[in-house]
């Protein structure tokens, strides 16, 4: 690996700060999300019910406790760490005229605190914590006037922070837009009555046209917002560099029959280059407008947007990586349940005990497949396995497995720099144990360090070093 080769590790606002409404922050998307399981969806309430429990709400307590964590990172050897701003703690309900000082001023001394320590910052700007007002009044994404009140966050941050953070990551996961999944946490668009997080509504019903078209316009003024924040960044620093951010996963044919190639190839396509496309070349792919015609999806596309596109390149791109999955043109071949995207399960792999397969030989295929395609420099910003783990009497976390996942992935990871891809850093998702996003479980965790706090909300917050900190380290 290179002299500065970022390792670190990656965290998320609403996922690890908790003080969800403290010193002027506004309620974000996540605030509203209930806790689930591997088997019960999490559920949106409208505004916060009394009596709910709502595990953004004190999360991991980062908020008060970022000085001894961030201490813990430095003993672990970081010289980075992934976080993301919480756009409501900066702009409350996402449309002010005006920042929140206060908001300002905890980044301020996070990202100060962190360079103390030789800690770079790499921060996202949008990491499934959109304020919530936007979604309640303006319809999230789907409305063209959201790209502003985002810029203008953006301005604010990339002014406020100028001389402290030079890494920015613009959307979180921006492709899981493309499917369903994203409708409520990435899009910011409020589901229907009985819809859960993912945008589910009636179990097995398609979706519309129009519900697809929805999507697909909130995913367009997110490229645009995208590619104008990458200018203004330059515009402010030319030391910024500034990445966008995909959940990518490898999609291999089930089988060697050419209509389960082809299906592999567009699920490739779809939910990998498109977005990859946009934010790395400039444009729609070509395959873009056979794919939006034949599922009858209109995007509500301006003059200029196409020169916006082409003026806002990202300057490198980062992504996240769990799990690799099986495309099959075979109606009959089970689904079953991967990062946020479905696949088929893949009969020489296994899978985490979220079903989530394990294939680490799919991260170097994947990182010289993007590699091949763009030629640009990438950044694994999350990997790692989410787990239950165990506190023996002694109170120690052998979390032997966990080792296990990191140590065969980075293998990969290094065998693909020797491939010849040009990687800037890894930083393991959750390095302390934090919220899951998708289930809002406590008990799936992924730290190098455990948090004492179980999924009703319940623990002393006490932080343990496990096993794999010091095999990190
Ligand atoms: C990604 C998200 C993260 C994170 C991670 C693990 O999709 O960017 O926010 O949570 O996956 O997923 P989960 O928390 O659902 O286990």
């Amino acid at each position: 690996m290179k002299e500065n080769f970022l390792w670190g590790g990656a965290l998320a606002a609403s996922q690890c700060e908790g003080a969800y409404n403290l010193d002027g922050k506004g309620l974000s998307v996540s605030d509203v999300m209930l806790a689930g399981s591997k088997t019960k969806k999490r559920k949106r309430t409208d505004g916060i019910v009394a009596g709910e429990y709502y595990p953004s709400h004190e999360a991991i307590n980062f908020y008060h406790y970022y000085k001894d964590d961030l201490q813990y990172f430095k003993e672990m050897g970081f010289n980075c760490l992934r976080v993301s701003i919480a756009w409501s703690r900066i702009y409350p309900n996402g449309d002010e005229l005006e920042p929140n000082e206060k908001g300002l001023q905890f980044y301020d001394q996070l990202f100060d605190e962190m360079l103390k320590l030789d800690i770079e910052p790499v921060v996202t700007l949008s990491h499934y914590e959109m304020p919530y007002y936007l979604c309640e009044h303006y319809g999230g994404w789907t409305n063209r006037q959201t790209i502003a009140f985002f810029l203008r966050y953006c301005e604010t941050v990339f002014r406020e922070y100028q001389d402290l953070v030079h890494y920015w990551l613009t959307f979180n996961e921006m492709n899981t837009l493309v499917s369903r999944f994203g409708t409520l946490l990435a899009g910011g668009i409020l589901p229907e009555d009985g819809e859960d997080l993912f945008g589910r509504k009636r179990l097995g019903s398609p979706e519309t046209a129009a519900e697809k078209s929805r999507r697909f316009t909130a995913l367009h003024h997110q490229f645009l917002a995208g590619a104008q924040a990458v200018k203004i960044a330059h515009e402010i620093n030319p030391e910024n560099k500034v990445g966008c951010m995909l959940s990518a996963a490898g999609v291999y044919p089930y089988t060697c029959s050419p209509e389960d190639v082809l299906e592999a190839q567009a699920q490739m396509e779809r939910s990998n280059w498109l977005c990859g496309d946009v934010c790395v070349r400039g444009a729609y792919p070509y395959f873009a407008e056979r794919f939006f015609r034949e599922n009858g999806v209109q995007i509500r596309k301006e003059t200029g947007d196409d020169e916006i596109l082409k003026n806002g390149k990202v300057d490198f791109l980062s992504f996240s990586y769990y799990s690799s999955r099986c495309a099959t043109a075979d109606p009959k071949v089970i689904q079953t349940a991967g990062n946020m995207m479905l696949g088929v399960p893949n009969p020489y792999l296994e899978a985490s005990e979220w079903g989530w397969i394990i294939d680490p030989k799919g991260l170097r295929y994947l990182l010289n497949e993007l590699y091949g395609r763009y030629q640009i420099p990438l950044m694994v910003v999350e990997n790692g396995l989410g787990a239950v783990d165990r506190v023996t009497e002694d109170g120690q976390i052998h979390d032997d497995y966990r080792i296990a996942y990191l140590s065969e992935h980075i293998r990969q990871m290094w065998e693909a720099v020797n491939d010849g891809v040009e990687l800037l850093g890894y930083t393991p998702w959750g390095c302390i144990d934090l919220i899951s996003a998708s289930t809002g479980e406590m008990k799936k965790r992924y730290g190098f360090i455990y948090v004492d706090k179980d999924d009703k909300g319940k623990g002393t917050l006490e932080r343990k070093k496990k096993d794999s900190f010091a095999w990190y380290r």
